[in-house]
């Protein structure tokens, strides 16, 4: 199965974390901004990141690309069935999207990405988005983490990565989240961080973001 897309997005990461608990091999393809393989161009009408090409299969978004591959491999290890679980479980999937496109984008993208693309970075949006935004969002998570330190069911689920993927990015040109101020969180993260399948989502990306970081 291929991903199309560049390991450091957040959506690509969570749908390469996916697939390893999943047990499910994929091959990720450079693409993005305009570039990719004939998979990604035709399976992604906005181009975004990720896509996936299997067999003659082609499916953009991660949450469809996270459905798909949950079908194929039925178990709610990562996705619970219990009703009132299973419905947060997709919220946080939809907040850690919401968070990614509506704030980490402007700080990621405008540090980080921008840079490595040689277009004019909105340095001062990122600077507003972490004053003003992330706060917001590190409160909010704060207060709704449970003592067991995961988001649903007391374990790690899709939950988790979904909303942790996307602070992850932010954490790559940001000090903002501090323990300090956010015990929960930070300690949460740095769980999420620990799971073999996003640690090793993480080493994978690390050349690229750390070249990108120093262009
Ligand atoms: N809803 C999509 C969002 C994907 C997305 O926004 N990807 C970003 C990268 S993190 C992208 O491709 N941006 C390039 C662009 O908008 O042209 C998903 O969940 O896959």
């Amino acid at each position: 199965m291929i991903i199309h897309g560049a390991r450091p997005s957040p959506f690509v990461r969570k749908v390469v974390a996916f697939a390893a608990e999943k047990g499910i091999a994929v091959e990720v393809q450079t693409a993005g901004f305009g570039r990719g393989a004939e998979g990604f161009m035709k399976g992604s009408p906005f181009g975004k990141i990720p896509a996936l090409e299997d067999g003659d299969f082609l499916l953009c978004d991660s949450t469809a690309i996270i459905t798909y591959m949950d079908a194929l491999h039925p178990g709610e290890e990562m996705i619970p069935t219990e009703p009132k679980a299973r419905a947060r479980t997709i919220w946080y999937e939809e907040f850690g999207d919401t968070v990614a496109q509506a704030i980490g984008q402007k700080i990621f993208f405008n540090r980080v990405v921008a840079r490595a693309l040689k277009r004019e970075p909105d340095l001062d949006a990122a600077d507003v988005a972490e004053a003003d935004e992330m706060p917001t969002i590190y409160d909010y998570l704060e207060g709704v983490l449970p003592e067991s330190g995961w988001l649903v069911e007391d374990r790690f689920t899709l939950a988790d990565l979904a909303a942790a993927c996307p602070i992850i990015n932010v954490g790559y040109c940001s000090d903002g989240l501090t323990a300090d101020r956010w015990p929960k969180v930070a300690a949460w993260l740095a769980r999420v961080k620990a799971r073999p399948s996003v640690a090793e989502a993480m080493a994978l990306e690390a050349d690229t973001v750390q070249a990108m970081i120093q262009k």
